[in-house]
């Protein structure tokens, strides 16, 4: 327990930031535990992380810990996090942004990070719903669902965030949900050890905006949810179409090598250093 408070207060902002304006049982809060964890096994140091986010209850994460730290515009995670590498490729980027913020304000800037392999991790927290701004729907809110903006139940076809990630090209593509945190550690610390463009999706509850409109009497009920239906890839050829149909993928759904954004202007000023016509 002492070691844990102790690795706590060393990445945390704990005597500037805190109390955290979280609502009790959101997921968010687990996925910052998991990002101080991979930090640490990792052994990088504070100054070598870059945590870039952009504006929602997912963006306070930014604030909370002490690594260097950007509080960008809501949907712009990404473009910031794209300079800042493309500045400087030696130090490890994290764009930390909610489903609203990376897939429906800045959706495009998400389809062209993966495609250009550029080196970030961008770290997706999926509650289905813009909660900050008090339950409208995002992208990712599942269709028939209600939220602010759909109190008849959402028309709309919703993004499969791991499938958008795969067609543009993400060399490397993993999920999660909360309640599975190993799985989360393992794959969160795979994506920062690895160069270029790294996905990881993390379905986390937020009963405040989103559960308490669709049917969740309590936040307890939406981490039970996650129990029952988030089934590891590995699993899923064991059942039936129709059970399949049901449950959520969770695990890495692709893990590729290509050459990264960076590595290849590295590559271009090596050559014409050398004299190369260009
Ligand atoms: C350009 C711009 N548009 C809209 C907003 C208002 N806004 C702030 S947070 C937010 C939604 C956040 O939802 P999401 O990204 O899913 O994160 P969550 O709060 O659910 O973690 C919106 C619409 C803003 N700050 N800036
Ligand atoms: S509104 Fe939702 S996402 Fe925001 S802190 Fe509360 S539970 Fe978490």
């Amino acid at each position: 327990m002492a070691e844990v408070t102790q690795l706590i207060h060393h990445y945390l902002r704990h005597n500037k930031r805190f109390p955290h304006v979280l609502c009790p049982g959101c997921g968010h809060g687990i996925v910052l535990g998991s990002l101080v964890r991979c930090v640490h096994q990792l052994g990088l140091t504070k100054d070598e992380v870059v945590l870039v986010a952009g504006i929602g209850c997912s963006g306070r994460i930014a604030v909370y810990v002490d690594f260097n730290t950007v509080h960008t515009t809501h949907g712009r995670a990404l473009t910031f996090a794209t300079g800042i590498k493309m500045a400087n490729p030696k130090l490890k980027v994290i764009a930390v942004m909610g489903d609203g913020d990376a897939l429906s304000i800045g959706g495009n800037h998400f389809l062209h990070a993966a495609r250009r392999n550029i080196g970030v991790t961008a770290l997706i927290l999926n509650n289905n719903i813009y909660g900050m701004t008090g339950g409208q729907s995002s992208s990712t809110t599942a269709e028939n669902c209600y939220s602010t903006t759909s109190p008849y139940g959402q028309q709309e076809q919703a993004f499969d965030i791991v499938n958008l990630a795969k067609a543009a090209g993400a060399p490397y593509v993993a999920r999660s949900t909360v309640l599975h945190v190993k799985l989360l550690d393992r794959i969160l610390a795979t994506a920062l050890e690895r160069p270029g463009f790294n996905l990881v999706e993390v379905l986390t509850p937020c009963h405040t905006q989103f559960g308490r409109k669709n049917k969740f009497k309590t936040n307890v009920e939406m981490y039970q949810w996650y129990k029952k239906n988030a089934t590891p890839i590995e699993a899923l050829d064991k059942l039936s179409e129709a059970e399949r149909a049901k449950r959520t993928p969770i695990g890495i759904f692709v893990e590729e090598n290509r050459p990264s954004l960076e590595e290849r202007h590295a590559a271009i000023k090596a050559r014409l250093a050398d004299g190369a016509p260009s």
